[in-house]
Parts: structure tokens; sequence; C-alpha cells
């Protein structure tokens, strides 16, 4: 395995590149068929309508109550996500207006810290080494809308996802200020939000000790060399590189370390998957008892995304077809992206884009000259540096996480 404790790096601004790639025009993101994948049944990407937040462009609201919006695909064009573009998820309807960053406190406390501490942003800001690194975030219900058959949840298209440059502080070293005691197990994270009606749960998260203390996990108070919006965390948010959105708390107030494992309804029941039902990928064994057939979802799994075509898109003959997308995994590192352009039966190996570190997606590009008229069935297949690859048959389960088919855009060369 590549030594996966390599990949924070200290970029230089110069490497920021939002801006890049193309944006099209607004009016392109109100055709639904662009974002429209065709084994949706009519009516549910119909339904979706673009909708402004407060400081967002206009996203593709899911849910009003609480506020969950992705991003239009066309957006992933670019290398990073650009922050008032970026998706929003929300469990819980009772978000705090904008905290006010000097009111902000960190506590960080729990059974097995020495000493409990409380941060303000200064002193966060002031006291650690300063880190950035370039990571996906994505909800682990990424593409649940695709699930046949169908399951309850967020019906989310492609666009619970996007890739920023993160600024922040180890996570690490904020612990080992409070000091960990030996008998520590895991590390609780909650955010400033809670349940309107008293019978919900409250959003709390936790981490094994060991990933809370990975070097590549941050809190972050910039993304993409801006302050957090809003509804993406401010003033600071977890970055949990490689694993899926749901540990990633925003808006972060208290974060405990304790010696038991968190049993709360976050952890115990929902962000769960069957147990060995997806290969190769981190096991949060303290969350596991004996008898449980589940077990927390954790790292995300290989993908990849065609990004510049869409389904039903002319092209002439003897025109060139420029296919464009992003590749992702956990941390081991895209290998390979194939592309086919006859539904599957033979690939060709893409070129890959620039690497911005393991947790980071990568750009892939592929062309080709069609040389007969007629439909072409376009997909495209990821593989990691561990030999995992994208499947062709969802893994069903019950809350539909981890959705990695590879994609097919259906093009018509005319
Ligand atoms: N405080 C808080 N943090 C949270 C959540 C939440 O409901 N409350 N949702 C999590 C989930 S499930 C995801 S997928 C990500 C989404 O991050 P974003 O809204 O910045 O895109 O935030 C995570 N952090
Ligand atoms: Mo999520």
């Amino acid at each position: 395995m590549p030594n996966r404790r390599t990949f924070l790096k200290n970029l230089s601004s110069g490497l920021m590149v939002m801006g890049s790639g193309v944006l099209l025009p607004r009016h392109a993101w109100a055709d639904a068929f662009s974002i429209s994948p065709p084994t949706l049944p009519d009516g549910d990407m119909a339904e979706s309508i673009l909708a402004s937040l407060p400081g967002k462009n206009p996203l593709i609201k899911r849910t009003y109550r609480a506020p969950n919006y992705e991003t239009p695909v066309e957006y992933f064009n670019q290398m990073f996500t650009p922050n008032d573009s970026f998706y929003v998820r929300w469990h819980l309807s009772g978000i705090p207006d904008k905290l006010s960053a000097t009111d902000w406190r960190l506590k960080i406390g729990g059974d097995s810290v020495n000493t409990p501490i409380e941060l303000t942003l200064d002193n966060l800001q002031n006291n650690y080494e300063h880190v950035e690194i370039v990571a996906l975030n994505q909800c682990s219900g990424n593409r649940r809308g695709f699930f046949q058959p169908h399951v309850a949840g967020v019906e989310w298209g492609y666009g619970a996802m996007g890739n920023a440059r993160w600024t922040g502080v180890r996570l690490k070293d904020v612990l080992n200020k409070a000091g960990i005691k030996k008998d520590a197990l895991e590390v609780t994270l909650n955010g400033a939000e809670g349940p309107v009606i008293p019978q919900t749960p409250d959003f709390i998260k936790s981490l094994p000790l060991w990933k809370a203390l990975d070097e590549n996990t941050i809190l972050a108070w910039e993304m993409n060399g801006e302050p957090l919006p809003h509804l993406n965390g401010f003033p600071v948010r977890l970055v949990v590189p490689g694993w899926t959105g749901t540990y990633w708390t925003k808006m972060i107030t208290e974060i405990n370390v304790i010696n038991k494992p968190w049993d709360g309804f976050w952890m115990r029941i929902a962000y769960r998957i069957p147990i060995g039902k997806f290969a190769g990928i981190d096991r949060f064994v303290s969350q596991e008892r004996p008898t449980d057939t589940m077990t927390p979802i954790t790292e995300m799994v290989v993908n990849s995304l065609m990004t510049n075509i869409r389904n039903g898109q002319r092209f002439h003959l003897g025109q060139p077809v420029e296919v464009k997308g992003i590749a992702w995994d956990a941390g081991r590192g895209i290998r390979l992206v194939e592309v086919s352009t006859d539904g599957g039966y033979t690939w060709r190996e893409a070129t890959l884009g620039k690497d911005y570190g393991n947790y980071s997606w990568r750009q892939f590009s592929y062309g080709f000259r069609p040389t007969k008229k007629g439909r072409y069935d376009i997909l495209a297949r990821a593989t990691n540096r561990a030999g995992s690859t994208q499947n062709f048959e969802l893994i069903w389960n019950p809350a539909g996480y981890h959705h990695n088919v590879v994609q097919k855009v259906s093009v018509d060369v005319v």
C-alpha cells in the first residue's frame, strides 16, 4: 500500500485554479436532462428545482427543511468546486444563523482527556501548525436517487459532492494539547445546531481514535482560500479525507475523547452498511458488536463521473468528441480510468490530469473521432492503486450508500 501519510501538501496559493474550467451559461442548468440519468423514473428529476440559498448560486433543491441542495454536474468540470456552488447537506432544521467568529468556542473534553480545553478561533489559528489539503467531500448517499429498488432518504443525483482545498490545523495537534489518556477509544464530534423537537437525536458523530489522529484529519476554517460559507460550516468544520461526508462535522463546537463506543442514533443506527458487502475499505471496529450485521460507513469507494457530455447530446460525423470527467477513491489514488465508446465491449485508457494528492479527485479526458453515424454508449470506469474498481451492478443496501455503478452516457452522431 502506498504511504498514506504523505499526502498533506503545503500547496502554494499559486496552485489555486478556482475559476478555471468552463462554466456553462446559467440557463443551461435549467436543462434537467443534463442532470438526469436514463435509469431514473420520469418525474424524480423533473421535481428538482434550482433554488438559491443565501450566499449560494442556484443549486438543485432536494429538501428545504433541513436544507439539502446538490451541485449541478456542470461545475464538476472545474478542479475545485466553487464555495458558492458547493453542495449543502444538513440533517436537522435547527441551524443557527451564521455564528460570530469572535464568540465561537470549541470545547475539547471527554473522560479520556487529561485537561479539557476551550479554544477561540484566534487560539486555533495562532497556536498550531497550519496545513492545507485538497480533498473530496462526498455524501454517503450521493446518487441514492438511482437506487433500484428505491430506498428512502434524500434522493440525490450526482451532485452531493465537491472537491476543495481546505486550510486549518491537525485535529491531532489540538487533541494532544488536551492530552489523550491511554484508554481513549473514540472521538465524538458535535456541531452548533440542534434538533427542533426533542425526540430527534442531536447530530453527533464519532471517529475511531486512529482516524481522529491521522495527520490528514483537520479542523478547517477555509475552503479554496476563503472562509467557509455559513451552510458549509462557518467558522470551523472537520475535514476527514477519504471518509464520507457524514464525519465532516460543520460548525463544530464540541469534541470529546471517550473510552467507550459512542452509541447515539447517528452512529448506532444511521450511516451503516452491511458487514462484508463492500470490500477493501476501513472497518470501524469499536462500533461493531458481536451480533451486528451492519457496520458504520467509513471510506468512499472508487468512483468516476463524466462531466462534459450528456445523454442525447449530438455530434457531427467527423467531429472529434472529447470526454472529460473526474475519478476518485478514498486515498489510495487513482491508477487508471478506462473509457468505452461502444457500450462496454472495448476499453481505452483515458489521460489523467494533474495530481493534487490522493484525497482529491483526478480529472481525466479521452478523445475520439466517430467513424460512423449512430448512437454511442460512452462508459467510464476508474481503478485505484489497490486494484479496486467500479461496479457494473449496484451493490444494493438499505440506506442507499456507496453508489459507484459505471455511468453510461448515450450520445448521437449524426
Ligand atoms: N453540524 C453538522 N455537520 C454535518 C452535517 C450535519 O447535519 N450537521 N452533515 C454531514 C453530512 S452527512 C455531510 S454529507 C456533510 C456535507 O457537507 P456540506 O454541507 O459542506 O456539503 O456535512 C456533514 N457535517
Ligand atoms: Mo451525508
